[in-house]
Formats: C-alpha cells, sequence, structure tokens
C-alpha cells in the first residue's frame, strides 16, 4: 500500500471512531498518525519493514502495530470492526460541508438518517435545526453543502488528472502503429476540474491501442472496451476514455472530442448554413461530393468560415465564435510571457520552503523578479508575522539579495483583509514593505453588502497592489464569498490594484469568468503561484496562465509579465 492508501485507512479510523463516541484523545492519535504518514518522504511500508516506523514522530506504538499488519496483509481487523454496523452512507454525510464525524452521529442516531438523501430530507423538514449542537445556520449550511456535493461529485482538480494524462499519452505513443495521441475534452479546454481523461489516438490499428489501455497496470477495472473505444477506472479513481480514429479523421476527431458540447452545437450549426454535416470523423458536404481532409484543426477552423483559429481554452460559446469570425479574439498570454511571480511563502508562515529556497527556485524557473509575501499576524493558524517579524525577515531577504544578484527579491506581505475592511498591519509597515497583497481569510461568509464595502475599502488603501484570491474559494470545497464587483473593481481601477489570478491549483481565483469582468472593467491582473513550497512556484505558468487565457486574457493584461524596470517602476512604485 503507498504512503496515500495508508493515510486514507488511518483517517478512516479516525472518522470511525469519532463517529462511535470515542475518547478525542484516541481520535487525535489516528488523525496525527495520518498526517505523519501523509508527511513521510519515504515509503511507509519500507519504514515498518526496516523498524524505521518507531522514530516516526506522531506515530504511537499501536499504531505501529496496525501499520504492520495493514502492511503484511493488505487488511486490518481493527478496521474491518470499526466498519460493521456503520451505514455505508454515513460516509458520504461526513463529507458534507458542516457535517463531520460528531454531527453525523447526532442525526444518526436522533433521526435514523443513514443516507445523503435523508439528511436532505430531513433539512427540509426542518428537524434538523432543532437537535443538540445544530440550528437553522447549520440546518442551511448542510443543505448548500449537500447541493455542492451533487455538482461537484466525481470531479477532480485539473492537477490530479494532467498527471496520468500525460503518463498515458506517453504510453500510448509507444503502441505500434500509433501516430499521434492527444488529451482531449475538458482537460485539453483547460477546465479547474474534470469528469475523466479523453485520450484521442491516430492509429489504423485500433486493437493494439484498446489492448494497451486495459494492460496498463494503473487500471483498477475496465469500465468497456470495443473496437475502437475503452474506458477504464484506475487505481485512483480516476476514469479515462481512449477513442482510435483513423489518421485521416484526427483533426475533426480532436475537435469533436474537444468540445465543448455547446461550442460544438454552435461549429455545427454554422457548418449546416454552409452545406455541410460536421460530426467527429469529417465535415461532409450535403450534396455527396466527397469531404475536405483537415491536417489539423487550424484547416478546419478556417474551412468553417472562422478568421482565426479558436484555442480550446476558449471553446465554451461565449462569444469565442463571433469574435473569430471578425478577426478580435485577443493573442493570449503564454506561460513563458511571465517575467516574475508575487505570493510566495516560505517557512516563516506556513510555507515549507525557505527564503534561499524558494528564491533558488525561482531563479531555475528564469524569473527576474520575485516576492515574498508571507501572511500577517492575524493569521494565527498560518504563523502569521508581527513587525518584529517582518523586520527579521528582512535581514533573510537581505542575505538573499547578496547570493542571488541575478533576481529582484521584493519583500511584501499577504495581509488580512479584517472584518471591516480594515488591513492587518500598521500604515508605517505596510508602507515599509515593497508590495502588499491584500486577501480575505476569514469571515468569507459576510452578508454580501458588508463583504461589498469591506472589499471596497480594503481596495481603497493606497498600499495595496494586488487584491489576492478575490473568490475566497477552494476548488470542490467550498463555494466563492459574494459581493458587488462593480465597486470593488472601481476602487481597484481608482488605485491602480491588480486583481491576482491564483495558480494554485485548489484555488484558481480569480477564475476565467470574473478574468472576463476584470478586464472589461480596465483593470490588470497579476498571474501568481501562491506557492507554499518550492515545487509549487511553477503553479503561477502551469495553472494561473491557463485560467488568464480562459479569461481571453492577453500578455498586456497582466502586470507581471512587464519587464523588471516597468514592474518595479510603474506597478509598485518604488523608486
Ligand atoms: P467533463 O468530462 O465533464 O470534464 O467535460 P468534457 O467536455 O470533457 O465532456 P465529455 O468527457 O463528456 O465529452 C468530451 C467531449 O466530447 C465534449 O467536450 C464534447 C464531445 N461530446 C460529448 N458528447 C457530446 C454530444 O452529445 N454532442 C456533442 N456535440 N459533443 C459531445
Ligand atoms: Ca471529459
Ligand atoms: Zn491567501
Amino acid at each position: 500500500m503507498d504512503n496515500r492508501a495508508v493515510e486514507a485507512v488511518l483517517n478512516e479510523i479516525a472518522a470511525l471512531l469519532e463517529l462511535k463516541g470515542a475518547n478525542t484523545f484516541k481520535v487525535r492519535a489516528y488523525q496525527n498518525a495520518a498526517r505523519a504518514v501523509g508527511n513521510l518522504q519515504e515509503d511507509v511500508g519500507e519504514l515498518v519493514e526496516s523498524g524505521e516506523i518507531k522514530s516516526v514522530r506522531g506515530i504511537g506504538k499501536s499504531i505501529q502495530e496496525k501499520l504492520k499488519e495493514l502492511h503484511e496483509t493488505e487488511e486490518l481487523v481493527y478496521l474491518e470492526e470499526l466498519r460493521s454496523g456503520v451505514p455505508e452512507g454515513l460516509f458520504e454525510i461526513m463529507t458534507v460541508p458542516g457535517m463531520g464525524p460528531k454531527k453525523t452521529k447526532v442525526v444518526w442516531e436522533e433521526l435514523s438518517v443513514t443516507t445523503l438523501v435523508d439528511l436532505e430530507t430531513a433539512c427540509k423538514e426542518d428537524q434538523v435545526a432543532g437537535l443538540k449542537g445544530f440550528g437553522k445556520k447549520s440546518q442551511a449550511k448542510i443543505l448548500d453543502g449537500i447541493e455542492h456535493l451533487e455538482l461537484t461529485r466525481g470531479r477532480r482538480l485539473r492537477s490530479q488528472a494532467l498527471p496520468q494524462a500525460a503518463r498515458l499519452k506517453a504510453l500510448l505513443e509507444g503502441v505500434a502503429g500509433v501516430e499521434r495521441v492527444e488529451v482531449a475534452g475538458s482537460l485539453r479546454r483547460g477546465r479547474e476540474t474534470v469528469k475523466d481523461v479523453d485520450l484521442l489516438v491516430a492509429s489504423l490499428e485500433p486493437e493494439a491501442v484498446m489492448e494497451a489501455a486495459r494492460d496498463d497496470p494503473e487500471v483498477d477495472s475496465i469500465i468497456g472496451s470495443g473496437a475502437t473505444k475503452t474506458s477504464v477506472r484506475l487505481k485512483d479513481g480516476l476514469q479515462v476514455d481512449v477513442r482510435v480514429v483513423e489518421p485521416r479523421s484526427f483533426a475533426c476527431a480532436l475537435a469533436y472530442f474537444t468540445g465543448s458540447k455547446d461550442f460544438n452545437v454552435a461549429l455545427r450549426g454554422m457548418a449546416l448554413d454552409q452545406g455541410y454535416s460536421l460530426n467527429e470523423y469529417d465535415l461532409r458536404p450535403l450534396d455527396g461530393s466527397p469531404p475536405p481532409e483537415f491536417a489539423t484543426e487550424e484547416e478546419l477552423h478556417k474551412a468553417l468560415g472562422l478568421a482565426q483559429y479558436v484555442p480550446p481554452e476558449l471553446r465554451e460559446n461565449t462569444g469565442e465564435i463571433a469574435a473569430a469570425i471578425k478577426g478580435e479574439l485577443p493573442t493570449l498570454i503564454e506561460p513563458t510571457d511571465l517575467q516574475g511571480i508575487l505570493h510566495v511563502h516560505t517557512k516563516w508562515s506556513d510555507g515549507t520552503g525557505t527564503v534561499d529556497e524558494m528564491v533558488r527556485g525561482a531563479v531555475e524557473l528564469g524569473y527576474d523578479y520575485l516576492g515574498i509575501s508571507d501572511h500577517s499576524e492575524i493569521a494565527g493558524y498560518a504563523n502569521g508575522l508581527s513587525v518584529d517579524r517582518l523586520h527579521r525577515q528582512r535581514e533573510e531577504i537581505e542575505a538573499a539579495r547578496e547570493a542571488y544578484p541575478q533576481i529582484r527579491i521584493f519583500h511584501g506581505c499577504e495581509v488580512d483583509i479584517l472584518g471591516d475592511g480594515q488591513l492587518d498591519l500598521t500604515d508605517e509597515c505596510l508602507e515599509w514593505l515593497d508590495f502588499v497583497i491584500a486577501s480575505v481569510h476569514m469571515e468569507l461568509r459576510q452578508e454580501r453588502s458588508k463583504m461589498t464595502k469591506r472589499l471596497v475599502r480594503a481596495m481603497s488603501h493606497p498600499q495595496v497592489r494586488v487584491f489576492g484570491h478575490p473568490l475566497g474559494r477552494k476548488l470542490l470545497k467550498r463555494d466563492s464569498s459574494a459581493f458587488d464587483w462593480e465597486p470593488v473593481l472601481d476602487a481597484c481601477v481608482e488605485n491602480s490594484i491588480a486583481v491576482e489570478v491564483n495558480g494554485s491549483p485548489h484555488r484558481l481565483d480569480a477564475d476565467w469568468v470574473h478574468v472576463r469582468r476584470i478586464r472589461a472593467r480596465g483593470v490588470k491582473l497579476c498571474v501568481n503561484p501562491d506557492a507554499h513550497a518550492q515545487a509549487t512556484l511553477i503553479d503561477a505558468a502551469r495553472y494561473g496562465v491557463c485560467e488568464a487565457r480562459r479569461g481571453w486574457a492577453s500578455k498586456e493584461d497582466v502586470v507581471n509579465t512587464l519587464d523588471l524596470a516597468a514592474f518595479e517602476k510603474d506597478f509598485l512604485r518604488i523608486g
């Protein structure tokens, strides 16, 4: 079993113990052990075998024995005992935001709720609000949570699907007779979450491709396998569809399976108007004459009368076709356009890299500038920095500036926007910093008008340069905050504040829909990684730029495509 599977087992035990009313000490022990396993660099099985597991902090003796049993037998009697008598549906209920094991225990015991539908009904019949530890507010929150769960069920983050897609692409490219493999579907369009991975293969020998797809060692089960299409579920739960077409159909097939469905429907309408039928194989003249062949999607788009090729990220049928006909699509920003990045955390707050490590990472990525911005003091959960600690951090930054003259290091802070819109640092300190990112981390569920006022006030502060992750969402976990964008963007215009496109694959915030609104308002964007480790510095280029592209952003819309001199002088207003 790999570390992630073991971590999941330990977390499940903790949840079951809590559900059964075990003492919190015991529950904590399993939660801590799960976290310890999750943080291990080494393989937990190897540590068990060598006995080194004893020296891992956070894993007590009795849990060590369970890990041994798990490693040797791939089973755990204790877990089976805990599971017995617990209805399956409770596991899902525990994942509803606002529920958790303790509350699940209450609705189970008091209302005999054992499924999501039971819970929804009980909430709607107002039975939950009166239970101990609940209330009208938490009942409403649970209903929201159920709705959210239904919307997101079965989807996963782009960042979880991309590595599997890349692995499978390489695997299939190695199959005899294969001419080309491309990732299609929502993954190609750059969506934040995906239902499955769609792979398209060009080959005249489909059976070999089908066999390779079925025989992939990562496959857990085969959902279906025919002559040209195989669907499998991987061990990590991800579904993958592999389709094979003849090489001459590849361009049309790629266009078709990239979608979106709405975009396809619109294109097909255009084709019909011009006397063609468009499907996954070709663009066929309705008069029966032979269909033209296309080597690329560019040629297909051109044949349909589009003056410009529509990049996959824009294919959502939200005006891109009309713009492409008129030749008015913008030239989209590329990952290589980023000259530097802001919003980087270090060990000083909740990051795992030192200042030196993060600077080195940015140098390796070829950036000309980097902004370090740890959390401000009120973010206690993230070990936020006091004014005093910020001053001490400056010393370390100065040392890095000397050690790495090839990159300009800006010293900033991700300052919390307090409940009333004030910033969590003195004006004096804000002025002393090279830049300020203002973000909301607390009281995310404020009433709309209050949140709007709060944000307008924060964006009226002259020292703020970037509005950090404006929506405050966590993908598949937490919805966006509610506020009126117009007055907030007005304040950003007034102060030349850029709105962040946070490139963390868990956030992607602002999202593409708002990126378009922000740009339309003449407000600039700042594409950042929100990195908490050296390895995630690349998230700005890898995920953030993709989200910005989906929002039709060009290089000119993004402040950190400016060269160092312009960025420093015109955007940060230093010197
Ligand atoms: P997902 O999987 O929910 O993240 O989103 P997609 O867009 O990848 O959707 P998926 O996997 O169901 O289908 C892949 C593409 O195939 C989709 O973007 C467009 C095309 N497609 C699928 N079904 C239809 C259909 O009924 N009509 C049309 N025109 N296109 C379809
Ligand atoms: Ca798909
Ligand atoms: Zn933040």
